[in-house]
């Protein structure tokens, strides 16, 4: 079983770092780069940056975001948002990320997931899940929670595991933000469909949410506000995990 991983995510928009609730009314919570160092410094395991601005400028300023953090850290870099074509994902990886996260273009052409692993790599090649409670099973979400389509999160993620993706980036809308934990049912659902790595996202507040994520299946807990509004530092994040039981990498 390998250790799991504690990544911090920077929402990235107009080249500042932002954080809101499912998506609405995102704050100022830094620079980019300054975050993701000091990140790094507290023991982050690994750093996903995510281009939550609208526009096809945002692209190019997150080629020069994804340059300036890998001049000044080692850590994997997972970057997503606006990817939309091989591209993208070829500007990005050459600025030093090492994986690629596309959600709104990969549904919108289930074959550009298949052509990125084809080019880069399966181990390149995440699937952005954004999956919204939709009765009794989960829609997914595109175009930055502002779509909710008549998609099945579970059914979508086998697809796209199919399709050559070689890890989810599983995001729970509705828990995104709140503070009030993981989506765990979503996350158990996920490790049932899928065998590739999965990466919880959304709703975590402290520790045992994250415990509680990893015992439902999986493999990386994210988390946004609680780093960016200081009530933890990656460090003393890790050593309230291994209080509970759950050993991590140092
Ligand atoms: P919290 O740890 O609950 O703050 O959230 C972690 C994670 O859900 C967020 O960092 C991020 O994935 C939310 N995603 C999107 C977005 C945020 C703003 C605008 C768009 C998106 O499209 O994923």
């Amino acid at each position: 079983m390998l250790l799991p991983r504690v990544i911090p995510c920077l929402d990235v928009a107009d080249g500042r770092v932002v954080k809101g609730v499912q998506f609405q009314g995102l704050r100022d919570a830094g620079h980019p780069v300054e975050l993701a160092q000091s990140y790094a410094e507290q023991g982050a395991d690994e750093i996903v940056i995510l281009d939550v601005g609208a526009t096809p400028e945002e692209r190019d300023n997150q080629v020069e975001t994804v340059r300036a953090v890998r001049e000044v850290l080692p850590l994997p870099v997972t970057v997503g948002g606006g990817v939309r074509q091989v591209g993208d994902a070829e500007s990005l990886l050459e600025a030093g990320a090492d994986k690629v996260a596309v959600n709104t273009a990969a549904v919108e052409d289930p074959s550009l997931l298949s052509r990125l692993a084809a080019r880069f790599g399966s181990q390149c090649t995440v699937l952005a899940v954004d999956a919204a409670v939709d009765g009794d099973r989960w829609s997914i979400v595109v175009r930055s929670g502002r779509d909710r389509l008549d998609v099945d999160a579970i059914d979508w993620a086998r697809r796209a595991m199919d399709l050559g993706v070689g890890e989810i980036l599983l995001t729970s809308w509705d828990r995104d933000g709140t503070r009030n934990g993981y989506d765990l049912e979503l996350i158990a659902a996920i490790r049932q469909a899928v065998t590739v790595p999965i990466i919880a996202s959304g709703g975590a507040a402290r520790a045992e949410h994250m415990v509680a994520a990893i015992r439902a299946g999986a493999d990386a807990v994210l988390a946004a506000s609680i780093f960016h509004e200081g009530q933890y530092t990656v460090r003393s994040l890790k050593e309230d995990l291994e209080k509970l039981g759950l050993e991590v990498r140092r």
